[in-house]
């Protein structure tokens, strides 16, 4: 008889908790955008829209990891879900920067077009190269490059991040710039536990590293959807509360 594998059952665990964390994320961004001032509502709305994402697909990753706590009973990761996830989500993400510098025609597209590029091949690149670590169960050649084309894409977003949008951000009022600095920290330090999950299943091999990798990004996931959601969402709280006060 296998014994129940604590590693596996953690795992499992760890996507309810998930698919709960991000359900109760899109309840609560919903419910609350009417208290916000109408021009700030989508941001609410695009915070929502990312979790109620996530949800749906951790819904279907954590069968991923079958039901019984049995290390026998994995015959693959829930990559492609995750991916087409990220593929969906990030950009979403990252449009909360011009949409909350409020950059709209020429400069805000210009912006969100590098962005959202970089972004597409950062997360194409990982999938390319996270399936072929799967399918050998470690290192391999592909994985490798994709993650350094990978890092690079994301260099780029933090480049774009730390120059244009720092500067744009520099005549915003103080609660919206405020939210722009921290928001920025989120894609330089919060998107960073992405590939270190990534690198442990390329130097370690093994079904229950890469187990690990699973519950390192849904870590990762709950700080960068749910979190970076609510620091967008309390700078236009505040935004619309001084706004109320003018006009009363
Ligand atoms: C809600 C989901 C988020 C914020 C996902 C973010 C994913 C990344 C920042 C992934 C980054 C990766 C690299 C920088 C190198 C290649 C491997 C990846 C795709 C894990």
């Amino acid at each position: 008889m296998e014994d129940v594998n604590l590693l596996v059952l953690a795992t499992q665990y760890m996507f309810w908790v998930g698919f709960v964390g991000m359900a109760a994320g899109t309840l609560y961004f919903l419910v609350e955008r009417n208290s916000l001032a109408p021009e700030y509502r989508s941001t609410a709305t695009v915070a929502a829209l990312v979790t109620f994402v996530a949800a749906i697909h951790y819904y279907f990753m954590k069968q991923a990891v079958g039901e019984s706590g049995l290390l026998s009973e994995i015959d693959g990761f829930p990559t492609e879900i995750r991916y087409i996830d990220w593929l969906v989500t990030t950009p979403l993400l990252l449009i909360k920067f011009p949409l909350l510098l409020g950059l709209k025609e020429g400069k805000g597209r210009a912006l969100l077009t590098k962005l959202v590029i970089a972004d597409i091949i950062m997360i194409i690149g990982g999938y390319i190269g996270e399936s072929s670590i799967n399918l050998a169960g470690g290192f391999t050649q592909l994985g490798l490059w994709a993650y350094v084309v990978g890092c690079i894409a994301w260099f780029y977003i933090i480049y774009l991040l730390f120059t244009n949008v720092t500067k744009a951000a520099e005549d915003k009022p103080a609660p919206i710039r405020k939210a722009l600095l921290q928001m920025r920290l989120f894609i330089l330090i919060g998107w960073s536990i992405y590939p270190v999950g990534y690198a442990v299943t390329l130097f370690a091999p093994g079904i229950e590293v890469q187990l690990v990798r699973e519950l390192i990004y849904n870590f990762a996931d709950s700080i960068n959807k749910v979190g970076f959601g609510l620091i967008a969402f309390f700078a236009v709280k505040t935004m619309s509360a001084t706004k109320n006060l003018k006009s009363t």
